[in-house]
């Protein structure tokens, strides 16, 4: 009696953890909770191992496949490489992460000469540059290591697909339209990006350009476009440096995670609430506090996991020949389902899907999911 308690008692246990699971995976997704796809299907990660065809040599030895994220001390970085460990591994591969400390090209360049040199079967890279990775991904690839970017894109010679979160002109255009309410169409803006290099910023930020062409903003000056660095003190001192230039300054829109937190911080501190308005790109659990506040009426981010998650299941396809990367190839990404492969200017890209707005209605939702 007591063993078979004991027995029924560890079965439970392993059917909780097995739930337990497949919820915090279909919670991490906000496409969920909106309701609008249904592009995560809880179940299919809580299969782990034996649903996985192992990324492993017929000898055995594990496949391995590295990410590269711009920098190290970004809690999106973090989550991004989380989610791309987590495919990784459910298809029984190893997962190398890697960051540099600074967000320079050349401190990426040495990692990818190090994994051509470890002989990893694939390399994700989300870029400090577009151009200027080119001849190192170039000699990966032409060492058979298949070449992906997520995130921040490089060049379409530099890779064999990109994994992009969402649509940038939908990004760009957004977060105009959303300052602009924010001020009531008139005033002086400005923007707090990530470096002067960055693909995924500077595509965002000549989005946000197009859609200030429209004469409907015409009372809107963008006066000044900044460069944190993804660095949190660097963010912090540039975003005093526009309040102090710009003393006029109607709204801040900061397109990168730490960007949008240390003007938050800032505006917060010098008790700038509803006179600088603030929106952009932000983690809900580095924004909580702001949104709570009203320094940063609403943001939007897509799911950093699934950015990641998508990433380390399109590496797995590359390297297994399910896919090339051509336009029209289409494969299963784990729990995120069908995904296929289309024209991204001269290169192909993978999509992830639409930026999700967090505001004081679901942000307390969000900000212990990532
Ligand atoms: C920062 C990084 C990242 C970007 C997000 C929005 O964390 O710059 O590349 O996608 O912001």
């Amino acid at each position: 009696m007591k063993k078979m308690g004991l027995y029924g008692l560890i079965a439970v246990l392993m059917l909780t953890l097995l739930a337990a699971c497949g919820k915090s995976n279909s919670d991490s997704s906000p496409s969920a909770s909106q309701g609008a796809s249904a592009s995560v299907s809880p179940s299919a990660s809580s299969g782990g191992d034996e649903s996985a065809s192992p990324s492993a040599d017929a000898g055995g030895a594990k496949k391995k496949f590295a990410i590269i994220f711009k920098n190290t001390g970004n809690p999106y970085g973090e989550k991004m490489m989380d989610g791309y460990k987590k495919a990784i591994e459910e298809l029984g591969g190893e997962a190398i992460l890697k960051a540099p400390d600074q967000p320079t090209a050349e401190a990426q360049i040495q990692m990818i000469e190090e994994l051509i040199s470890q002989k990893v079967d694939s390399i994700a890279i989300a870029a400090n540059d577009p151009d200027a990775l080119q001849p190192a991904l170039e000699k990966a690839m032409n060492a058979g290591i298949k070449v992906l970017s997520l995130d921040s894109a490089v060049n379409a010679a530099s890779r064999l697909v990109h994994v992009n979160q969402a649509d940038p002109e939908r990004i760009g255009r957004t977060l105009i339209q959303g300052v602009s309410e924010m001020i009531g169409g008139e005033g002086e803006i400005a923007i707090l990006s990530a470096t002067s290099q960055a693909t995924n910023q500077n595509t965002w930020i000549e989005w946000m350009k197009k859609e200030l062409e429209d004469p409907k903003y015409a009372k809107i000056k963008l006066v000044k476009v900044a460069y944190g660095d993804d660095l949190r003190d660097k963010s912090v001192s540039e975003t005093e440096a526009l309040l102090k230039s710009y003393p006029n300054l109607k709204g801040i829109i900061a397109p990168t995670t730490v960007g949008i937190a240390a003007a938050g911080k800032v505006l917060t501190d010098k008790g700038l609430k509803g006179k600088v308005q603030l929106t952009g790109l932000g983690l809900p659990s580095e924004m909580a506090e702001y949104i709570e506040s009203g320094v940063c009426q609403w943001m939007y981010l897509w799911n950093p996991i699934d950015v990641g998650y998508l990433a380390g299941q399109t590496a797995d396809s590359l390297v297994k020949g399910t896919i090339t990367g051509k336009v029209g190839d289409k494969f299963t990404a784990g729990t995120l389902g069908e995904k296929e492969v289309v024209q991204d200017g001269d290169g192909t890209q993978i999509m992830l899907g639409d930026p999700f707005k967090f505001d004081a209605s679901n942000i307390g939702e969000w900000k212990s999911v990532y």
